[in-house]
Parts: structure tokens; C-alpha cells; sequence
């Protein structure tokens, strides 16, 4: 056992840097600025620590190896790089991770493509990353490994002898039983996740549909508990899991929302879209998100409501993403089919133009314009972990003269429920119905529920969400987690048509 202190070490499919090179040239790395980077390095820089991911590139490349020492000597951790081979990318990534977990876990089972080859390849990268991690890691440090492509690496490291504490969080939603056991290796991966010392879901509906999983599938599986942190004990092994919904960095996002620059973008914004409301979608691109159902409720909204003509401009922004696997290709396909369908059916030459359509990935400044112009936001995805973009909006609108239209399916719904409107993104009519409701909503009733938003992801912000994890992960007592205040059990909310939390 080491006489240091008790270092982080944070596991995930990608490092938080992007790497490019000109030819065989030095390798130039940027630092990501997302939330989970932005809530993790200064728990990283005070504990000391490692984050251990995939480059993103293809081989073996002990030049990279060098570049990120390089790139971190004065960070206060390290990045160590996982190598993956071109067919590894193929099976592991593109395979067995987003054609087989994601499209199940977000309950679209008819899109999986369950190849056994994608199964084979999974358990070898999870031992690739293990054996990662065990080279980096010893028994007194905790390793948290984060999401979806990594629910087997607890398995693998124990397989290697490792002692050290572990920790996972799946960032996408956990399906209920009867999706979850047409997965070919249902039994193989429920027990690898119980391998983990703490489990960490989005909501507490995910956290139900695991422990329904457990019981029904690990016959010797005892839950034991009531609050926000449960505990399963399996052959003599304690499995914690929670409800860790995730968040932004709230305070940042204000700041920055304020900025010169983009409030030169949205006045520049406004004169060139004047006298209308701004309908705002972001997505990345991805057949979850459920853009064609939104731009089919966006057209039924201008057909059945034509005092919205002139006065409403959607912008949708989509950001590329996985188009190396055929659906996603389609999907575009069809988004563009749709918006020059409802674009042909309803522009005034001349004049008004429904939808502005975006494909590509926005600079900072952009994204936070689009979002501090935009008066409603429109996140309807048929199924989300949490969705990020419905917390970035609400803190993003600083006068709070703005409405949130949000998927009851959204993870994020459990949170934000009370002050957004909250639709079915299959019912279209239902969705146009919401576009006209916050398009006439009072500003005194949009003020109401945006303070409403925003105080409930202030509190609750990313830099608490890494806190209640690591809480979790150390407690000696599981009830200085209770459930949260607004808390219903689930049979008095199915009974009031209140959605799950
Ligand atoms: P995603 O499916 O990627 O995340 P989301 O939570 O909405 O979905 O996050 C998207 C992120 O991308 C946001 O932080 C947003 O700022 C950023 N982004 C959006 N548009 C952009 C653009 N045009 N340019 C650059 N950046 C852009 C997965 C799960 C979610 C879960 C998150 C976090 O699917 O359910 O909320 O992880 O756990």
C-alpha cells in the first residue's frame, strides 16, 4: 500500500483533448471545455491524478505518449492513452458500443445490430483499458469510469488483481427489463457492472430499471436501503448505486452568456430576425434526439395555428456526429428532406423563412448566442440520459423571458418538470400545442417558470453533481442520502399522471 494520498483516477472512452498533426509533424493538442472536464480537473489537480482514455486516432504512437506528458507537466495530472487498432474502432466503438448499447439503452431495440464479433471485441478493449488503468492505478486511489463503452473495465481490473475502488456512472439513460434481456450477454454484463463499487445513474427512474434487472437476472442479489444511495449485496460484495442527475457549470455558463461578444452576436441576431419569436433546437446528430417528430410538430404548429406565420423562426441546430454508421447518414437524409419540405410549403419569397437550418459544430460564442437570442427552446428527445442542452438554455436566458418545451422522457424532465412545459415528442399535435402555448404565454407566467429553472440548476449544478458522486463513493452511512424533497413514490405519480421521477 503507497503512503500518498488517496489520488482520482477518471476513465473514459475519449481524453479530454482533441490531437491533430500536420503529416508526420509534432503533435498540436487542445484541452476540452466541456462540463465533466470543467468539474473534474480541479478535484484532478488537488488529489494529483490520471485520466486514462482513447486518443481518438488509430495505432500505436509512443510520439503521442510523449506529447501528452508535455501537454500536462504543470497540469497537476496526467493523460495516459489507451492505443485501439483500426478493427478495435470498428467493433468496440462503432460495433458493440453504438450499434448495440446505445440504440437498446435509449429503447430501440430494432436498430441493434447484435454481432458476436462486437461482443468479443468489447471484453478485449475493456481489458485493454484495464490494464491501463491497474498500470496507474493501486489500491488506495479511486477510479471512476464514466459511461457506456466502459461498463465491463470493473470486471477486467478485478480479473487483474486490482484492490483500488471503483466507481461508474452511465451518462445514458438504463433501459427496463424487458428491453434490457434481449441483449444476447444480458447475464455477463448485469454481473460485470456489479463488479463496481458504485453505481451512478442519471435519475431514479434508471437506477429502478437496474435494480428490476438485478433481482429478476442475479438470483443472490439482496438491495437493501430506501434514499438516494441503495446498496446491493452480491456474494459477499457491496454495490452502491444512486441517482446522480448531471449538470453544467451553471455559474460559467452566466458569465459568459454576458460576454460583449455575444451580446453583439444576438443583437446582430434580432435585427436580422425582427419582430418574431425565436423557436431554438441543438442537437447532436442522432436518431434519439427525435428532430424529424420536432420538425413534423413544428409543421403542424404553422398548419393549425397560422397566426404563428411571420411571428415564429425555428432555427435547428445540428452538430455532426457518428456518420460513419449508416443510420446517422439517413438520418440526415431525412432531416434536410423535411426542412426543405416545410421550408417549400410555408416561405413567403422574400420574406419569412420557417426554419434556419445549421449542420456543423458551433464556436462557444455562437452556441451561447443562438441560446441567450432565443425566447423558446424546443428539446424533445425521444429518449435522453439527461440532456445537457435543456439545462444550458435555461441558464443561458439572463432576463428570464423564455419558455422550455422538454421531452417528458428526458432524463432532465425529473428535475425541471415544474417549470417547463412538458410534452410527449410522439405526439405531434401535443408539441404544436406546446409551441402555441409558450408562443402566448404570459411574461409574468414565462418569468415564474424560468427563475423557477434556473434556481433549481444552480442548485444543483455539475461541480455538486462530482461532489454527491464522491460523497456516495466514501459514506459510512447511506441515509445522509435521502431522497430529494419533491420526491413521489412511483405509484402515487403513475396514479396523478405525474411523470416518474
Ligand atoms: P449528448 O447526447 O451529447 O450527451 P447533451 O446532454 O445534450 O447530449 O450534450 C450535448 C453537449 O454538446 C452540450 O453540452 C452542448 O453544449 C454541446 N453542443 C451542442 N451543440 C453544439 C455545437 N453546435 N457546437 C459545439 N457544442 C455543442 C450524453 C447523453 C446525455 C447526457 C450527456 C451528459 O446522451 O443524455 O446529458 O451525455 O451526461
Amino acid at each position: 500500500m503507497s503512503s500518498r494520498g488517496q489520488r482520482l483516477i477518471v476513465v473514459s472512452n475519449r481524453l479530454p483533448v482533441t490531437l491533430s498533426r500536420d503529416g508526420d509533424g509534432p503533435w498540436k493538442i487542445r484541452h476540452g471545455a466541456g462540463g465533466l472536464v470543467t468539474a473534474l480537473l480541479p478535484v484532478l489537480r488537488d488529489r494529483g491524478g490520471t485520466w486514462i482514455g482513447w486518443t481518438g486516432t488509430s495505432g500505436d504512437d509512443g510520439d503521442l505518449e510523449v506529447a501528452l506528458a508535455q501537454a500536462t507537466r504543470d497540469a497537476g495530472y496526467a493523460l495516459k492513452p489507451v492505443a485501439l487498432t483500426a478493427e478495435e474502432i470498428n467493433n468496440f466503438y462503432l460495433g458493440f458500443s453504438n450499434e448495440i448499447v446505445w440504440p437498446l439503452f435509449h429503447d430501440m431495440h430494432t436498430l441493434c445490430n447484435f454481432r458476436p464479433e462486437y461482443w468479443r471485441t468489447y471484453l478485449d478493449v475493456s481489458r485493454k483499458y484495464a490494464e491501463v488503468v491497474a498500470a496507474n492505478s493501486d489500491s488506495v486511489d479511486f477510479v471512476w469510469i464514466h459511461d457506456y463503452h466502459l461498463m465491463h473495465v470493473a470486471s477486467e481490473l478485478r480479473r487483474l488483481g486490482s484492490r483500488a475502488r471503483l466507481g461508474f456512472f452511465l451518462h445514458i439513460p438504463f433501459p427496463s427489463l424487458d428491453i434490457f434481456v434481449k441483449l444476447p450477454w444480458r447475464f455477463q454484463l448485469l454481473r460485470a457492472l456489479l463488479e463496481y463499487d458504485l453505481i451512478g445513474f442519471q435519475t431514479l427512474r434508471d437506477r429502478r430499471n437496474f435494480l428490476q434487472c438485478v433481482r429478476t437476472l442475479v438470483k443472490e442479489a439482496r438491495v437493501r436501503g430506501s434514499g438516494q444511495v441503495l446498496a446491493i449485496d452480491v456474494n459477499g460484495h457491496e454495490v452502491r448505486v444512486g441517482s446522480f442527475p448531471i449538470s453544467i457549470d451553471f455559474k460559467t455558463f452566466v458569465k459568459n452568456a454576458m460576454q460583449p461578444e455575444v451580446a453583439a452576436k444576438v443583437a446582430e441576431m434580432k435585427s436580422l430576425l425582427p419582430d418574431r419569436q425565436l423557436l431554438l433546437g441543438v442537437d447532436r446528430l442522432d436518431y434519439t434526439k427525435g428532430i424529424p417528430d420536432r420538425l413534423e410538430s413544428f409543421r403542424n404548429a404553422l398548419l393549425r395555428y397560422p397566426e404563428l406565420h411571420e411571428r415564429i423562426t425555428l432555427i435547428q441546430v445540428v452538430v455532426p456526429s457518428r456518420e460513419d454508421i449508416p443510420q446517422y447518414h439517413a438520418l440526415k437524409t431525412r432531416i434536410e428532406r423535411l426542412v426543405g419540405e416545410i421550408n417549400g410549403q410555408f416561405t413567403n419569397p422574400g420574406g419569412w423563412v420557417p426554419i434556419h437550418y445549421v449542420f456543423r459544430s458551433l464556436a462557444r460564442v455562437d452556441l451561447l448566442a443562438y441560446y441567450h437570442s432565443a425566447q423558446i427552446a424546443l428539446v424533445t428527445p425521444l429518449k435522453d440520459g439527461m440532456n445537457l442542452v435543456a439545462k444550458e438554455f435555461c441558464t443561458c436566458s439572463i432576463e428570464e423571458d423564455c419558455v422550455l418545451i422538454l421531452s417528458e422522457f428526458a432524463g432532465a424532465a425529473a428535475q425541471l418538470q415544474r417549470g417547463a412545459l412538458l410534452v410527449n415528442p410522439y405526439d405531434t399535435e401535443g408539441v404544436a400545442d406546446a409551441i402555441h402555448r409558450a408562443f402566448t404565454m404570459p411574461t409574468t407566467e414565462r418569468r415564474a417558470r424560468m427563475r423557477r429553472l434556473r434556481r433549481a440548476i444552480g442548485k444543483q449544478d455539475i461541480f455538486w453533481w462530482v461532489d454527491s458522486f464522491l460523497r456516495a463513493a466514501i459514506a459510512k452511512d447511506l441515509s445522509d442520502f435521502p431522497l430529494p424533497e419533491d420526491y413521489v413514490p412511483r405509484d402515487e405519480q403513475l396514479r396523478d399522471e405525474v411523470i416518474p421521477l
